[in-house]
């Protein structure tokens, strides 16, 4: 039941201390929406589900890790907690932490925020700082300041982050009745698909649902995984993932190494162009969240065969997140009068 949240709903399966206090504003549960349309547009013979992480309470799948991470820092004393965020970890920790009634700090990298996660981060009652430099920057500076400081590091380096994280494996597993063949997932700091994982491996051990193949996928100016460096100056109009040191990349490469899967990138105008088929379907999903798509797209062009197999393609944050990417023009003006609007109708 969605109103229970993750840390209740799948109690011991995710491992976090016994001191913790548990949080909830009702995260995970999210639905698995079938798209046969867009099969059949894509060549049919498979069957493709968006799990839409954007339908969490703040918008993104942030909130399953961040209920793990703050349950922990509060039952261990914390009075404040720190990340680094491209916008969406900050929404979520601010969330969190005035939900548990403790303070949360935010730094985000200068101007490439999308509004509606800064928006959240400060209706949240967050401490918002814009480092002058990247997200890998930013990372860095709250490594030093925890280090130096008693305050709690949210950011996917923290492990009960991954163990709230998994739970949307689980989830599909549930509701799917095994793992699917595939999973394709936008990758920025690589906390996600090393989450979903471990999430995968845990019930497969439990349960015997298999593991699927992993498909993960990088904004060609962001692509570090792909090209084998750190990328200094990252760009992408999916700012979300504009990231070129992931602090989990070696766990992301050994997840594609192991699951026969692989990392590879898609151009800004092919996660623009997914977006928009997603949208066609009534499912709004930010630009980061439509890289799982464009890979899976851009791998079907290249030939790959799925015949018969369940693909999930993971979308990450609601549209509603980063409305300025969208060109909207302007809407025809006319006169109330229903002769006028019928002129301009047909
Ligand atoms: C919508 O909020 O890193 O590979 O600071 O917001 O686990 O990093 C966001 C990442 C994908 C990549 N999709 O996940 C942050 C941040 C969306 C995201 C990712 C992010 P990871």
């Amino acid at each position: 039941m969605r109103s229970e949240g993750i840390l209740k709903k799948y109690g011991k399966l995710i491992d976090i201390p016994d001191y913790s206090v548990p949080l909830s504003l009702a995260e995970g549960d999210t639905p698995l929406i079938p798209v046969p349309k867009i099969v059949e547009k894509l060549g049919g013979g498979f069957e493709l589900f968006v799990k839409f992480e954007g339908l969490n309470p703040t918008g993104s799948f942030k909130d399953r890790g961040m209920v793990a991470a703050v349950s922990e820092a509060v039952g261990k004393g914390s009075k404040t907690i720190i990340c680094a965020s491209t916008g969406n970890t900050a929404a979520s920790a601010a969330a969190y932490a005035t939900r548990a009634g403790i303070k949360a700090i935010v730094l985000i990298p200068e101007g490439k925020v999308a509004r509606g996660k800064l928006a959240a981060s400060a209706m949240y009652g967050a401490k918002i700082i814009q480092i002058d430099g990247s997200f890998d920057d930013a990372l860095k500076l709250v490594r030093e300041i925890t280090e130096k400081f008693p305050i709690s590091l949210v950011n996917s380096i923290n492990p009960y982050r991954i163990e709230g994280q998994k739970s949307a494996a689980f989830e599909i597993c549930d509701e799917i009745g095994k793992a699917p063949d595939m999973l394709c997932l936008p990758v920025g700091n690589a906390g996600n698909i090393t989450a979903y994982h471990m999430g995968f491996e845990q019930y497969n051990k439990l349960k015997n649902t298999g593991i699927p193949t992993f498909l993960g996928v990088q904004a060609e100016g962001a692509a570090p995984l792909v090209i084998g460096k750190i990328v200094e100056k990252p760009e992408t109009i999916a700012t979300a993932i504009r990231i070129g040191n992931p602090a989990r990349g070696k766990q992301a490469l050994e997840v594609v190494q192991k699951t026969n899967g692989k990392i590879i990138s898609v151009s800004d105008k092919e996660i623009l162009d997914a977006q928009k088929i997603l949208a066609g379907e009534g499912i709004w999903v930010e630009p980061a969240s439509a890289a799982g798509f464009a890979g899976l797209i851009k791998e079907l062009k290249a030939g790959l065969d799925l015949s018969d197999k369940k693909v999930v393609i993971v979308c990450t944050g609601h549209g509603l997140k980063d409305p300025d990417i969208v060109e909207i023009g302007m809407p025809t003006k006319v006169k109330p009068i229903l002769s006028e609007v019928e002129k301009i109708l047909f």
